[in-house]
């Protein structure tokens, strides 16, 4: 028998009752269809995965502006939320719980995706380092340009939106997607952020973007239906700052004071190292009083210890999740996990999306 651990024990996040704390991390998998609404197929994608205490969806643009990668789901249009509807029924008819991540890329898109083919915006005109994936091909990003001042109020407005239509969508709260080098990380930190107005220059003025959207989202979703997502360290998406401990310090000593209901916390690396950098995530824990999530390289053993130490509430899971639609009940019988299988991450159809096998059926096949 396995130790007794907190990981299946129940919490409560706001108003909503979770069976466990296991939550299914947003992962992109560029399967949108026409009109960017969510593919079909993600009916049964995130209807396999509802036995999680909290599913997030994939990070979800807000606006044609937000996109940065081919085939993102978005949650600007009539469209998009009667695709989102569908996915919401399923996971609820199966017994679960879903919030929808809010997502606007900034820097990190492309011209072909954006209004009129215009430059992607960013809070500086500072090009990133890196990649995106366009018309079936990884491409750099384009050269973007600094928003105007005049132009912040309409991003906030944008983000209010995307919660007011996630709501009609049926999700049960909203992530904001405040990590991995997009736009609202590119405001918070000094390596993208050289602004010199009111959202530039001191970590107050760096933060005043992220807040501001935390602030609408919760007065649209209401503060116990929204989370953020955060990543102090990551080197994600070409993005840094010279004092991340400060920063994000100051940022959840405010998102405390809206009275979010989580903090997502992406440790380390995204995807990638946990210890890149010396950060104190239990000063960031300190801070909060809503659910702690925890993000990044969780297996589950790590996961018992984390949740034993009380350093967390609720980890999230990741490639584990792609691979492993009945991920709590393997970790339950600590069973065997299925490969992810990294060709079809990004695009595609039902291969290496719908087709994992949860463990009966694993069995039955074999039979
Ligand atoms: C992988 C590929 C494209 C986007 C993130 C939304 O890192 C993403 C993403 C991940 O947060």
């Amino acid at each position: 028998m396995s130790q007794p651990t907190k990981l299946f024990e129940p919490y409560k996040l706001g108003t909503l009752s979770l069976p466990n704390r296991v939550v299914m991390a947003p992962l992109t998998r560029n399967r949108a269809v026409a009109g960017l609404v969510p593919n079909p197929l993600a009916i049964e994608y995130y209807g396999q995965r509802a036995s999680a205490g909290l599913l997030v969806t994939e990070a979800s643009q807000i606006s044609q502006q937000g996109q940065g990668y081919q085939d993102t789901p978005g949650i600007y249009s009539r469209e998009q939320v009667a695709g989102w509807r569908k996915v919401t029924d399923r996971v609820h008819k199966r017994g679960g719980r879903i919030f929808i991540q809010l997502w606007h890329v900034g820097r990190i898109s492309h011209t072909s995706l954006q209004p009129n083919g215009g430059a992607p915006v960013a809070p500086s005109a500072i090009r990133a380092k890196g990649k995106t994936f366009v018309g079936g091909t990884f491409a750099d990003v384009s050269e973007p340009r600094a928003l105007e001042l005049s132009e912040i109020p309409g991003i906030v407005e944008s983000f209010r939106l995307g919660a007011a239509n996630a709501l009609e969508a049926g999700f049960d709260g909203v992530e904001i997607h405040g990590a991995n080098g997009y736009l609202l990380d590119q405001f918070a930190k000094d390596g993208a952020n050289k602004r010199t107005d009111a959202y530039g220059g001191s970590i107050e003025n760096r933060a005043r973007l992220m807040l501001e959207v935390a602030k609408v989202v919760a007065a649209e979703a209401g503060a116990g239906r929204t989370g953020i997502r955060i990543s102090p360290v990551t080197p994600a998406n070409d993005i840094s700052d010279s004092n991340p401990q400060a920063l994000f310090d100051h940022i959840v000593d405010r998102l405390n004071a809206l009275k979010l209901v989580y903090i997502h916390v992406v440790e380390g690396a995204t995807g990638g190292p946990r210890d890149i950098a010396p950060f104190d995530y239990a000063s960031l824990r300190k801070r909060f009083d809503g659910a702690y999530i925890a993000n990044n390289g969780y297996d589950l053993e790590l996961a018992k210890k984390t949740l034993a130490a009380n350093a967390a509430d609720l980890i999230a899971f990741g490639k584990l999740y792609i691979a492993n639609p009945d991920l709590v009940e393997r970790l339950r019988r600590g069973a065997p996990l299925n490969a992810p299988d990294k060709a079809t991450f990004y695009g595609g159809g039902a291969r290496g999306y719908t087709d994992y096998p949860a463990l009966d059926e694993a069995r039955d096949a074999a039979q």
